[in-house]
């Protein structure tokens, strides 16, 4: 693999060049030699819809390197499609991260060693990502297209396995949504959108006893998750895993089912940039296909998720059939599609610019009684959600509004660093120092103003 020399930002001033510069270094930094990491420090793997992001900012720096990270995460793809939340590097020490390789017991699969990776799934971020750097392959010249195409190539049938167990294993709820079976798989780990239906799983606070939280040693104890979340969060891992993480009748088995209208908008969108893969390895009729599979999803967010009193999308737990109250990040993410109808989209740049979240956007209502203004998608602002809704934005025509953020995203960054997270009222760094997709991201931020091409005028 040759390294592509860093171009400079097209367009940007001194202050831009500067955060450029230092952005590129963070991804430099965080390269193992196979994968990007998220963070040194914090994340010593391979995390599935980080690679995502990071792929979006090294389409700028390192086009090669983005479709190294693609592939390195989908050489790690389940049999059954599924793409694993974290894929453990074999150099790094059992203790470096836990939940580690032992506590997952993968068994071995597609010619992998055993505990190899999770059994968990991430929002499906990365055919979104694979258009993105072959988008702006022909930057870097004739043969970086080529790459790109075969790139695209390798990784359409991935994409779309991937797709197929999302859309037809997890849709445990029967109305073509996917459901998440633990609060990691949705990426806003520990988000009060899923305080209901944590509340109905037993906390055994004894399995602390057992295992030590490698992240209280890296992290202040206030930002993380809690005891009694954490414990529950095993359970859920325990419960999937000793069910061999099958996902056959999970409303019954399993106590944490819920469909997240984040992660069934990224869902729907990787439809759409598949179907423009589709297109440009001239197959026609698939990328149809997957056009209306991004209606279909869109359709169902619109009628399970919708909540008419509240104006906003709210998590629904499949296994009381009730939606959650709490309004968190995610309920705005619907927004990147370009069917949702106008008055929904309306609701949701409405709340997004109003005192509930205000942009950029905290990870939870600012007014909402679980907020909190350091604790981990409790309330701090994170990069990768509010780029999404940046997306969204200008998917609805509101080139202004998107405007807005971008420019407030590209200021928190340059004055505050390349943290994992930002403080909701000064916009302090937070977490881990040089963090990955919050550097890939304001490359995107700097480089990129373009709608996408689906975008409603
Ligand atoms: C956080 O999640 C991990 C578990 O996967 C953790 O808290 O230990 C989340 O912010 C998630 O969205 C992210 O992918 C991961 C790595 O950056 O960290």
């Amino acid at each position: 693999m040759h390294p592509v020399p860093s171009p400079t930002a097209p367009d940007v001033p001194e202050m831009c060049a500067e955060l450029w510069r230092s952005a590129a270094g963070v991804l430099d930094a965080n390269w193992t030699g196979r994968h990007t990491v998220p963070s040194r420090t914090l994340y010593p793997h391979q995390w599935s819809w980080d690679s995502a992001f990071t792929a979006i900012g090294l389409a700028y720096v390192n086009p090669a390197r983005a479709w190294r990270d693609l592939r390195s995460l989908f050489e790690a793809q389940w049999p059954d499609g599924r793409v694993p939340h974290i894929v453990f590097d074999p150099e790094i020490p059992e203790d470096a991260y836990f939940p580690g390789p032992r506590f997952w017991n993968v068994p071995a699969y597609n010619g992998r060693p055993a505990r190899g990776s999770t059994g968990l799934v991430h929002p499906p971020m990365h055919a979104l990502a694979a258009w993105e750097v072959y988008r702006h392959a022909s930057a870097h010249g004739a043969d970086a297209v080529q790459q790109a195409r075969v790139e695209l190539g390798w990784l359409y049938p991935r994409l779309v396995a991937q797709q197929e167990y999302l859309g037809d294993r997890r849709d445990a709820g029967g109305g073509g949504l996917a459901s998440i079976v633990h609060p990691w798989e949705s990426g806003l780990d520990n988000s009060p959108a899923w305080d209901d239906a944590l509340a109905t799983v037993p906390a055994d606070l004894r399995l602390l006893d057992t295992y030590h939280r490698r992240d209280l040693d890296v992290s202040d104890v206030t930002h993380r998750p809690t005891d009694t979340d954490y414990a529950r969060y095993l359970g859920l891992v325990e419960n999937y895993r000793d069910g061999g993480y099958s996902d056959t009748a999970l409303a019954e088995r399993h106590p944490f089912v819920v469909e997240c209208p984040g992660f069934n908008a990224v869902l729907a969108t990787a439809e759409l940039a598949l179907a423009q893969i589709a297109g440009v390895l001239g197959r026609p009729s698939e990328a149809r296909r997957h056009r209306e599979h991004a209606r279909g999803i869109t359709a169902a967010i619109s009628d399970r998720l919708w909540d008419p009193e509240t104006d906003f999308f709210h998590a629904l737990d499949v296994r009381s059939g009730r939606r959650t109250p709490a309004r968190s990040v995610s309920g705005l993410l619907p927004l990147m599609l370009p069917d949702l109808d106008r008055a929904r989209a309306d609701a949701l740049a409405e709340a997004a610019g109003s005192p509930r979240f205000g942009l950029p956007a905290p990870s939870y209502d600012r007014t909402g009684p679980a907020f909190d203004d350091r604790r981990y998608w409790r309330g701090p602002i994170w990069v990768n959600v509010n780029w999404l809704l940046r997306r969204g934005l200008l998917v609805h025509g509101r080139r202004d509004d998107a405007e807005r953020l971008r420019q407030a995203l590209v200021r928190l960054v340059h004055r505050n660093g390349h943290y994992e997270y930002f403080h909701p009222e000064d916009g302090g760094g937070l977490g881990s120092p040089a963090f990955g997709w919050t550097a890939a991201l304001c490359l995107d931020l700097l480089a990129d103003r373009s709608a996408p091409a689906y975008a409603r005028s």
